[in-house]
């Protein structure tokens, strides 16, 4: 056994280029990770940030990096250790960045702690047709910023020759008022199920990464009229800023065309209420976007700049995330630039009653779901199967009636069906059609991508009967 080779801090500092070659430390190992840098699943520039140092401060902020898979990938470029005098605890910020996070509600299941992700259990998401605040899901990406309402400002730049605004919330609330009911769903919603056919990158979301509110606020069409900003001819993009970000100051970012924020009926809004009450911290406490029929994604929290820009966001999360790709690539071959970024989301619903595994009364069985389409389409119908697809039964379908071409939010529903004599188990299906005539494919396999998102197969919930 050949004893390592020991290196200063500062000759590890001097390797932080491509040309030096690219090491980083953890705890007292050093690490090339020049041949990783473009393979990094959060991006090469994320890893570059740490080039020549410590991983610790980066990491600290991103715990998906705090898994086994993670130290068995850096341990296969490891070259050696640090020298003794340069062990001692670095100097460096070592107070937890999440120290500040808000305190949540104890029913959420948690999927990842630091940043906080959260989800609803099912039996909770659709007991109310409005998703109460504490348990409405919770999809961060960093600390929760702690803004002083007082002191706020939102930053919105002025086409070329005009001046930037920089309104307070007491400006905001200038504006026409506008309340509208939408549901929002992270891309990545049902994951889960993705990862059980064939593993995917992401958080493993169940049917809960969805929930809806009552949102308050000023229309960002109205907002941008009054800095000056008109409707183009020409393909133009809306880019947000929150004011949560990472160390270096890279702050969470996102975009939507430019013709979608300027359309009085597509009702995106500046949010400042969420169910009659200010934005709750981890909601994007004081000011939000919402783009009703959108992905999550783009609903940018704790916003502070919006501007008119000829690109989409140069954000990591909207050109190297939140994409749908073919089932046949994979990290080797994954083209990021080939994709649109997702905006509109895809039918979707799910069964959260009864869950799956649990026994039911033999005689009659409730079920009940949600369902819910992207771009204002509406949920017409659900259907419902007990035998695994073979015959099916349509919903009823409850919550409030949705406007057409505006059916920002959910349809609950719910199906009364006699259990078939003598069976022994229910194999429970359900698919959502909506106004368009879109439906849900049968099975994930065939939409199954890298990243697990865009997860719409019919939901299946397997139950026993009690004889
Ligand atoms: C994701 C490894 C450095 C930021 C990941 C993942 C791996 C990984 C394996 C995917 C984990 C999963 O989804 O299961 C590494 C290694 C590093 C490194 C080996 C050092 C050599 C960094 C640094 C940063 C960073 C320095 C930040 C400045 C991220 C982000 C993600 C990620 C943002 C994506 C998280 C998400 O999908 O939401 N990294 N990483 N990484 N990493 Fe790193
Ligand atoms: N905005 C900021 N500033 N930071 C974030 O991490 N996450 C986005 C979006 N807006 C995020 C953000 C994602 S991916 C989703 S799904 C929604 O917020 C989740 O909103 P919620 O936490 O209010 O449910
Ligand atoms: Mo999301």
């Amino acid at each position: 056994e050949k004893s390592p080779h020991i290196y200063t801090r500062e000759e590890v500092r001097s390797h932080s280029s491509p040309e030096t070659r690219i090491w980083v430390t953890l705890g007292c190992e050093v690490f090339d990770v020049t041949e990783f840098v473009d393979l990094h699943p959060g991006g090469a520039s994320k890893l570059m940030l740490a080039a020549g140092g410590p991983l610790e401060p980066f990491w600290a902020l991103y715990a998906v990096h705090d898994q086994p898979h993670v130290r068995e990938i850096l341990a296969q470029y490891k070259v050696g250790e640090l020298s003794p005098e340069d062990k001692a605890p670095s100097t460096l910020q070592t107070s937890d960045p999440y120290a500040d996070d808000p305190i949540r509600h104890p029913a959420l299941k948690v999927n990842s702690q630091r940043p906080f992700n959260a989800e609803p259990p099912p039996e909770l998401l659709t007991e109310n047709y409005i998703t109460p605040n504490p348990i409405f899901f919770t999809r961060n990406h960093l600390p929760v910023p702690n803004l002083d309402p007082e002191t706020y400002r939102l930053h919105v730049v002025g086409p070329p020759g005009c001046q930037s605004l920089f309104l307070s919330l007491d400006d905001l609330y200038q504006f026409p008022k506008h309340e509208i009911t939408v549901t929002l769903q992270c891309a990545g919603n049902r994951r889960s199920e993705m990862t059980r056919f064939k593993e995917v990158k992401g958080l493993a979301w169940n049917t809960g990464a969805i929930s809806t509110a009552c949102w308050a606020g000023a229309r960002l069409c109205d907002v941008l009229a009054k800095a000056g900003h008109q409707l183009c001819e020409t393909e133009a993009h809306v880019c947000f800023e929150g004011l949560d970000s990472d160390p270096t100051g890279t702050a969470y970012g996102a975009s939507i065309p430019l013709a979608r924020a300027m359309d009085p009926e597509a009702e995106v809004l500046l949010a400042y209420e969420m169910n009659g009450q200010p934005l709750p911290r981890d909601h994007g406490f004081p000011v939000r976007v919402v783009v009703p029929g959108v992905v999550g994604a783009r609903h940018v929290k704790w916003l502070g700049k919006v501007s008119v820009e000829p690109e989409e966001s140069y954000s990591h999360w909207q050109r190297r995330d939140y994409k749908g790709f073919s089932p046949s690539v994979d990290w080797d071959t994954v083209d990021f630039d080939s994709a649109p970024s997702i905006q509109e989301l895809p039918v979707q619903s799910a069964i959260t009653e009864p869950k799956d595994g649990e026994t039911v009364q033999s005689g009659e069985v409730t079920i009940k779901g949600y369902a819910w389409s992207g771009g204002g389409r509406a949920v017409v119908r659900v259907d419902v199967s007990l035998d695994g697809g073979l015959t099916w039964q349509v919903a009823e379908l409850d919550g409030e009636e949705q406007r057409p071409q505006k059916a920002w939010a959910w349809r609950l529903w719910q199906l009364q069906a006699p259990v078939p004599a003598g069976k022994k188990e229910l194999n429970i299906v359900c698919k959502a059609v909506d106004d368009s005539y879109n439906v849900q494919p049968d099975t994930v396999a065939p939409i199954w991508n890298l990243r697990g998102v865009l997860s719409n197969a019919w939901h299946r919930v397997h139950v026993r009967v009690t004889p």
